[in-house]
């Protein structure tokens, strides 16, 4: 049986593969943005914004030009994070990175567009939705993905690697680099329906949640994959220089404490009154989840 989260995946890739058709003078451009967007991505952004807004009854369709807003965001943020001026990274999904791809300067411009064309996405009028609660998305979009958030956990994290950091910074860092932006998808999905203020308030601590326990499950599978390329025991010791939460408190009260982050954010979902199998399915992905 298909999985909803496969489903969503499905529509968001055909609704990606279609917009950005490469010819022209800046073919090279759209060559490098779908190089970097059509690849295998979990899609997991998109879609949890459509599993929370189909968990209100708002249809998949009304909702993905701004979940795939939230997917140009993502992707750009891996091409630019790959630079050679960032991590300098080879593979990325499996391929060569975009900058070894196309080289330097054009990732850096894919990634400009990839970002700028979010903001476009964003801001086409979705019918139905009014204007105030489409705008309060774009500035939703603009502070969690910005110097506030995802840049600003990224900016630590370059000045903290390599100097020792604590776990507070491994804290900091995960907030913003990568849970705000989930967090945002979230509650862009919540901004489709009619619901209240504190059903929203809700979602968006689920939102949080969920984002820090995504990082924590990725740095232990981080941590598990390093210490098997050196035949290690995965353990404390396994990642040096990265900030994570295994370097700090090990791999086994890492995922302990990721769980108990899930169960305060669906605390939050229940004092609302709110169930959804789709959110459900996603969470449990993320904790169980392999890559
Ligand atoms: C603004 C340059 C710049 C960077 C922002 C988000 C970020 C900082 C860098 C991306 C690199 C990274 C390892 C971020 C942590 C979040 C994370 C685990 C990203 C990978 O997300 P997945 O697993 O990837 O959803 P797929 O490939 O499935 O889309």
């Amino acid at each position: 049986m298909t999985s909803y989260l496969e489903m969503c995946k499905s529509e968001v890739n055909t609704f990606l593969a279609a917009l950005y058709p490469a010819q022209g003078p800046t073919k090279v451009l759209y060559d490098a943005m779908n190089y970097s967007l059509l690849t295998d991505g979990k899609r997991l952004r998109p879609t949890l914004c459509l599993a929370t807004a189909e968990t209100f009854g708002i249809a998949r369709n009304q909702v993905l030009p701004v979940a795939v807003a939230l997917e140009l965001i993502h992707c750009y943020s891996l091409i630019h994070d790959d630079l050679p001026c960032m991590d300098d990274d080879d593979l990325r999904r499996g391929k060569p990175t975009n900058h070894r791809v196309f080289g330097e300067a054009v990732a850096l411009l894919a990634g400009d567009a990839l970002l700028t064309e979010a903001f476009f996405q964003l801001a086409k009028r979705t019918p139905g939705i009014p204007p105030d609660r489409q705008l309060k998305m774009v500035q939703i979009v603009a502070e969690r993905a910005g110097a506030a958030g995802m840049v600003g956990g990224q900016t630590v994290d370059i000045e903290k690697t390599g100097q020792g950091g604590t776990l507070d910074d491994v804290a900091f860092i995960h907030l913003h680099k990568t849970a705000r932006l989930i967090q945002a998808s979230i509650e862009l999905g919540a901004l489709f329906p009619d619901i209240s203020e504190a059903k929203r308030n809700a979602l968006s601590v689920y939102g949080e949640a969920l984002g820090l326990a995504f990082q924590m499950v990725d740095d232990v599978l981080d941590v598990v994959g390093s210490a098997e390329e050196l035949g290690k025991t995965p353990g404390k010791d396994a990642l040096v220089d990265k900030l994570t939460f295994p370097k700090f408190i090990g791999v086994e009260e890492t995922l302990r404490r990721a769980q108990e982050i899930i169960s305060n954010g669906q605390k939050a979902l229940q004092s609302e009154g709110i169930t959804s199998p789709y959110l459900f399915e996603l969470q449990t992905t993320i904790l169980e989840r392999s890559r």
